[in-house]
């Protein structure tokens, strides 16, 4: 085996530079250019101040102007926004979950969708109360899948998954009454809320962002996650490797972008077959490569090991290749750019869903019951246009790492069997991992998620957190884009157990782990909220006891509101490297920097200096081991 090294932020840079000389050859806009363009964005929308809820508005407050035509005040307006902006990360989610739901409605033994795992259906199956004994799998999925679907707009009760919090956070959320009701209902109450003359007193608007955070985390995406894993299986270890390296100068190159297993799932089927291989060789290709970019990547390379070709800001590098002969995406974080790029080049830009038009695509409409025929169909699009490349365009940067993924909360439990040395029987719980934490061993933990943004030197953050982490015995949980970057840089190879603290490159070498575990896509961050459930109930402690903390250094999203918002709501305090637009408001900002800690036991931090960042989370993860005593 060669020697192990990380893949700098600069050399990911130097690759990025080589294919954006492509770029200007071909005179293509990239997203470089545009934040040129857009720099520097505007002050009054940075800090939340702008109000267009109404046509008498836009209003925005000024000191000389400091409240909009209806009276409301920069508080109301501020919270008005950050509201909004959580209702639509959650609508996001959630109606991902949904057609996960629907999708496993329609699964049946001789149709496009089977149960992989059949003994997580009957779990969640007895968990709802619903009857399983002498019952037919699928005739099963679909009680399960309506049930599933009615928690979206049950008139009454809260989410069913709540109950597998702890009961002190159950408890909290009931005394706060942020209890997610019916998934939608939540959702419409935010927009109910933010209408012109409802809501303007912060402290309920930021209470409805939690609420409705809440019944994404603990509502739509547990069930995105929990479905998909029945419908696809449940990850488990499994070999793959990162970055555009990956993709493959000789074969017919398919990438799969954005959220939705079930078109990637399909997609990965289809070009694993044969027939499709056969008809690839016959174009002169070798074979067919399905590489990933973003959470579908991640959703195929934990149950599949389908490498990942990169994250959010590196979906236009893919098409910049040259070598990509379509890019097939579903729904979300997908940039309307990739139309108007892919004509640079040979590139078909395929769009699958009604929810994700985009101009400058081929449409492909998907669906769960001609799933086979319109995978089939995509494919052999891809295949038909190999010759097509433009040889000249064509520069794959050789660069990849190999990555160990696929860390489920289940598979987590079963890694973790493997440190249990004591007499008790440990097994099938998370007290080895407990232990190691009482003793010292491990510090702490970090949940890192999130995107990349432009306003932060992408990657970077990622990366040199979690290496400062790891270096000080803290051991991380990732998910999203933030996992993409830690599989570049070599972090979720189990060699770069060398660059972490003794204690922890000992938990890594007894469990055979990597110190940085890929937990899935952004709708798996449901399973470390499960995780923090299951070590808080098995610990004795309380979620916000707990040294562990949340981190999105690199966010951009609605959905990263939603989540941040579900976290902290969840009792973990969370670190942020972007603002999110609420600064102002003093009233809401120090609402969401401290005064949350009334309420949920947790609150934002938020700081650009990333190493700084990296401080206080070490700080915080020390303070909470001091206050336990441990
Ligand atoms: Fe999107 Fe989920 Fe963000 Fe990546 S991390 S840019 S939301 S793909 Ni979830
Ligand atoms: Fe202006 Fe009020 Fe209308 Fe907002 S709701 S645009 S602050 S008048």
């Amino acid at each position: 085996m060669s020697e192990f090294k990380l893949t700098s932020v600069e050399e990911m840079e130097a690759a990025t530079a080589r294919l954006l000389e492509t770029a200007e050859k071909v005179g293509a806009d990239t997203w470089q250019l545009r934040v040129k363009r857009q720099t520097p964005h505007c002050k009054f929308g940075e800090t939340g101040v702008c109000c267009r809820l109404c046509s008498m508005g836009p209003c925005r407050v000024t000191p000389k102007a400091p409240r909009g035509i209806c009276g409301c005040d920069v508080h109301g307006i501020v919270g008005r926004n950050f509201l909004n902006f959580t209702a639509g990360g959650s609508a996001t989610h959630s109606d991902h979950g949904r057609e996960i739901c629907h999708t496993l409605h329609k699964a049946a033994p001789d149709g496009n969708y089977k149960i992989k795992d059949p003994e997580k259906l009957i779990r969640i199956a007895k968990e709802w109360g619903i009857e399983t004994e002498g019952r037919d799998i699928y005739d099963l999925a679909k009680e399960v899948s309506e049930t599933g679907l009615l928690e979206y707009g049950k008139p009454f009760g809260t989410q069913r998954f709540l109950k597998r919090a702890p009961k002190h956070t159950q408890e909290i959320w009931a005394r706060e009454e942020i209890e997610p009701r019916a998934i939608d209902r939540e959702v419409s109450t935010a927009l109910h809320m933010t209408h012109m003359g409802c809501s303007s007193k912060s402290e309920a608007l930021i209470r409805q962002s939690l609420r409705c955070g809440l019944s994404d985390g603990w509502g739509g995406s547990m069930m995105g996650t929990e479905f998909s894993d029945v419908l696809f299986g449940t990850p488990k270890e499994v070999d793959t490797e990162a970055n555009l390296g990956v993709m493959e100068v000789e074969n017919v190159n398919i990438v799969v972008h954005g959220h939705d297993p079930s078109l990637s799932e399909m997609i990965c089927e289809v070009a694993d077959s044969p027939e499709m291989i056969a008809k690839a060789k016959a174009v002169g290709a070798k074979g067919i490569t399905i590489s990933g970019v973003c959470c579908t990547s991640n959703e195929v390379a934990m149950r599949r090991g389908i490498p990942m070709a990169g994250n959010f800001l590196q979906q236009e590098n893919v098409v910049l290749t040259g070598a990509c002969e379509a890019i097939v995406v579903d729904v979300q974080c997908i940039f309307p750019a990739l139309g108007p790029l892919s004509k640079c080049f040979h590139t078909k830009f395929i769009t699958t869903s009604p929810i994700a038009q985009m101009p400058d695509s081929d449409f492909v409409r998907f669906n769960s019951s001609t799933a086979g025929e319109n995978a089939k169909k995509i494919v052999e699009l891809a295949i038909d246009n190999f010759k097509n490349r433009k040889p000249e365009l064509v520069h794959i940067p050789n660069i990849k790492q190999k990555a160990t993924v696929g860390y489920s909360f289940e598979e987590i439990v079963h890694k973790l069997d493997g440190v249990t040395n004591s007499i008790v029987d440990k097994t099938g719980t998370t007290m080895p991992l407990v232990d190691c934490v009482k003793s010292g061993v491990l510090r702490g933990a970090v949940a890192m998620v999130g995107c990349n943004n432009p306003k932060i030197r992408p990657d970077a953050a990622h990366i040199e957190l979690m290496k400062k982490l790891i270096a000080n015995d803290i051991i991380l949980v990732v998910s999203g884009c933030s996992a993409q970057a830690a599989a570049k840089a070599g972090l979720m190879d189990k060699r770069a157990k060398d660059l972490c603290g003794a204690g922890l490159k000992r938990v890594c070498e007894l469990a055979d782990i990597p110190p940085v575990l890929h937990m899935g896509s952004c709708v798996d961050i449901s399973r470390m909220m499960v995780l923090a459930s299951e070590i808080a109930k098995d610990s004795g402690w309380n979620i916000s006891q707990i040294p562990l903390v949340g981190c999105a250094p690199e966010w951009m999203s609605e959905k990263a509101v939603s989540i941040g918002n579900y976290v902290v709501a969840t009792g973990i305090d969370t670190y942020l490297g972007v603002e999110p637009y609420a600064t102002g408001s003093e009233e809401v900002d120090q609402l969401l920097k401290g005064g949350l800690r009334d309420w949920v036991e947790a609150a934002y931090t938020v700081e650009s200096d990333i190493d700084k960042l990296g401080d206080l989370m070490i700080e915080a993860i020390e303070n909470k081991r001091t206050a336990l005593g441990i």
